[in-house]
């Protein structure tokens, strides 16, 4: 490195341009050097140290006061009354995996993104999933939009894809962020609801602010309640664009899409984990990871020619609008694989910043206003949260390239730059470091022509807030909309001040008729009497979680339920059909330790009965052994779980006695009692059971089939199931 510029620092030098991360490694060696486990190592002070005693402090007598010389109690009392920084104002609760991106082929068409060209690259990334309103330590499970960003770590340095697994927003201008924040964050005289938006003044202004009813139909549906991180979409939400060497500009949205499909929770489930398994969604992440079920999630793009900008009925600069897949297409062009959980939350998952401004060549912005406030926001929010402008150079927000600049000082700067240069132009260091020609990598804004007069108002071509919305409703399947009504129902089941609810029903009333009088229904105000508008009748199959579902049960959750004197045969075989096919089977038994099977073979129970329950599963089983099941029988939390699974119309299966079970549980309208001693296996309603099980395979094989529909929405009479 010469003297004069600014160095790399941090053992950076001489790395250069060709620690472009070809294996995605080299990020992981760079990270290295900040990642230390000091086990069997001497305990020090901050000024290195070595300490004798640290579990008393400093005092005259064995009685006495402590001393004021006590450096080592002072320093240790005050680091950790430093410890917290400020929680995100929003997206504070999240959960953070590093990982690898791959392109399929090279992009040079669309875009001379380095990072797009080459698809035996690695490109290195971390991922942080959220939830918007809760604070850091709220549930995870609760109704809201997730945060899906992603750090691609490249060759041209940091691009962050800060999005979410909503494809629209609230709003369509950025300088009422402030406003709908306020609305949904907790109340402020006295800080309720905790992480929720069922309550007064987020409907409030919700019902004055109808831009917000598109996203207003996607929080309301199952998306707001995902199954797993590692089962939900993930959108960039804006046009943003694609350059190309030659220039060429096109708009691009982009899309993240789950190789394990989009599934989602029942509301009962969701409010119910949340009391049961806080934290489901970051366990589940960091299970998956451990036990190497890598999440996978396939990037695509939605290209639109710069000369089509004016072809659609809706802006393409406004962000509560969605370029439906079947008006363009979304092309697949890279896969996302999650495969290393960070070593430490707070340095990784909570000091990673996220800008929406980290774009690299060949990706550059639209003049959608929400993403031009974007732009300023995020820097601005990295500066209190990490206390300073030197954020960047906290490990995971280092890039993998060099920094080089004349930017200098400041809290926690970390450089020791050499050299009396800093400043450009200058002749003493021969002007370095140097401005990069666009054949050299620098970055060159796209030179859009933009033309206007200063206003403070909205586009015209924002002004229809309602098609999409209907678009949305009319594209669900009917448990999805059923559902949809039953979130309105709890949503505003929870604002007190009627009049809020009577202006919602209003303008849902303008989304479609029938949706705002089953909203006004449990919403206890009058249903409108006449359609404010015509139901346009179009709909969008992929907008449709139906339609995204992947008929696999790889990663799925299956309990066991069992007790001493279980069919051992049955157990195992099942088990080990399901583990083959890549779930994850838990025995549940009241207590842990082994259970002893009829012929004395023993299973290790992996949960306790207490500590679990039906909702955290994505399907039960329960095999026979007659002393097995009857031990279950005289449980009421075993029937339970039977009755709420089926009341949350999860898989069930049961062999043997496991049968007796299911007829003592409040199941209805599955002709379990129908089943002789002639080993028939019933299947209905995602329910399979067999009371002789001579071939315990082909069981297993029904019941993964019926796992793997996820959800068996054909029973009515779940409704009746006390659970
Ligand atoms: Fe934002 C965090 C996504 C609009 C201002 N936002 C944040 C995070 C995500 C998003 C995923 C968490 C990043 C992380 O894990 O650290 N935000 C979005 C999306 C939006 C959006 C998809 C609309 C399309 N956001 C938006 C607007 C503003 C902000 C309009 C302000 C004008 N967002 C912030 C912020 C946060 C943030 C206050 C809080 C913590 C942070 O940035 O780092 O600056």
């Amino acid at each position: 490195m010469n003297g004069d510029g600014s160095t790399g620092g941090q053992g950076r030098d001489g790395q250069g341009d060709d620690l472009a991360s070809k294996d995605g490694q080299s990020k992981n060696a760079d990270l290295a050097q900040f990642r230390e486990s000091p086990q069997g190592e001497f305990l020090t002070s901050n000024h290195g140290l070595r300490i004798n005693h640290t579990d008393d402090s400093l005092k005259a007598g064995d009685r006495g006061p402590t001393l004021m010389e006590d450096f080592h109690f002072r320093e240790k009392l005050t680091h950790f009354d430093h410890e917290r920084i400020p929680e995100r104002v929003v997206h504070a609760r999240g959960s953070g995996a590093h990982g690898y991106f791959q392109v399929y082929e090279p992009l040079a068409e669309y875009t001379r993104a380095r990072f797009l060209q080459d698809p035996s690259q690695k490109t290195p990334v971390f991922v942080r999933f959220s939830t918007v309103v809760g604070s850091r330590g709220s549930a995870d499970t609760v109704r809201d939009v997730r945060g899906f960003a992603v750090k691609f770590y490249t060759e041209d340095g940091n691009f962050d894809l800060v999005g979410n697994n909503i494809p629209v927003f609230f709003i369509q201008d950025a300088i009422k962020f402030p406003d709908v924040v306020h609305a949904i964050k907790p109340e402020p005289h006295h800080e309720m609801p905790g992480a929720s938006s069922a309550h007064d003044t987020f409907w409030d202004f919700i019902s004055l602010t109808p831009e917000s009813m598109h996203m207003i139909m996607w929080l309301l549906s199952d998306r707001a309640i995902p199954r797993s991180y590692r089962m939900m979409q993930g959108f960039g939400v804006h046009s943003f664009r694609f350059v190309n060497a030659q220039g060429k500009a096109r708009f691009v949205k982009f899309h993240w899409k789950p190789l394990l499909g989009t599934h989602a929770l029942v509301l009962d489930e969701a409010l119910k984990i949340a009391g049961k398994d806080p934290d489901f969604h970051r366990r589940d992440l960091w299970e998956a990871i451990e036990r190497g079920d890598y999440p996978e999630f396939e990037l695509g793009v939605q290209l639109v020619e710069e000369a089509d900008e004016f072809k659609f009925d809706f802006d393409l600069l406004d962000a509560t609008k969605i370029i439906p897949e079947e008006v363009v297409p979304v092309r697949p062009i890279g896969k996302l694989t999650l495969d290393r959980n960070p070593d430490s939350f707070f340095a990784e998952t909570e000091q990673v910043a996220f800008h929406v401004g980290h774009v690299v060549p060949g990706i550059d912005f639209s003049n959608d206003p929400l993403l031009q406030g974007r732009l300023f926001s995020y820097l601005d929010t990295q500066l209190l949260r990490l206390g300073g402008p030197n954020f960047q150079q906290i490990p995971i927000n280092r890039p993998v390239v060099p920094v080089r600049n004349n930017q200098r000082d400041g809290f926690h700067q970390h450089k020791i730059v050499k050299g009396r240069v800093a400043y450009s132009p200058n002749a003493l260091a021969s002007n370095s470091p140097m401005p990069a020609a666009e054949e050299q990598g620098g970055y060159v804004h796209y030179a859009e022509k933009v033309e206007g007069r200063k206003v403070r108002r909205r586009s015209e071509s924002f002004g229809d807030h309602f098609s999409q919305a209907t678009l949305f409703w009319n594209s669900l399947s009917l448990p999805e909309k059923e559902h949809l009504v039953e979130a309105a129902h709890f949503e505003l089941g929870k604002v007190e001040a009627r009049e809020i609810r009577m202006r919602m029903v209003e303008l849902f009333n303008r989304v479609d008729h029938q949706l705002a009088t089953l909203i006004a229904e449990g919403a206890g105000v009058p249903a409108p009497t006449g359609s404010a508008v015509k139901n346009h009748g179009r709909s969008s199959p992929g907008l449709s979680m139906e339609n995204t579902a992947k008929r696999t049960i790889k990663g799925r959750r299956i309990a066991i339920l069992a007790g001493d004197g279980y069919n051992s045969a049955e157990l195992l075989a099942v088990r080990a059909a399901l583990q083959a096919a890549g779930a994850v089977t838990h025995v549940i038994s009241k207590f842990l330790g082994p259970i002893k099977s009829s012929g004395g073979e023993a299973v290790e129970v992996d949960k306790s009965a207490i500590t679990t329950g039906s909702i955290m599963y994505d399907a039960v089983y329960v095999p026979g052994g007659k002393a097995s099941v009857d031990t279950l029988l005289l449980q009421g939390d075993a029937r339970h779980f039977v009755n709420e699974a089926f009341k949350h119309c999860k898989a069930i299966g049961a062999t043997g006695e496991g049968v007796n079970l299911l007829l003592q549980s409040d199941i209805t309208g599955v002709p379990l009692a129908d089943q002789g001693s002639d080993g028939r296996v019933i299947v209905a309603k995602g329910v399979v059971a067999a009371r002789e099980v001579s071939n315990p395979q082909a069981f297993a094989q029904r019941l993964i089939e019926a796992i793997a529909q996820h959800r068996d929405w054909s029973r009515a009479e779940k409704v009746q199931v006390p659970a």
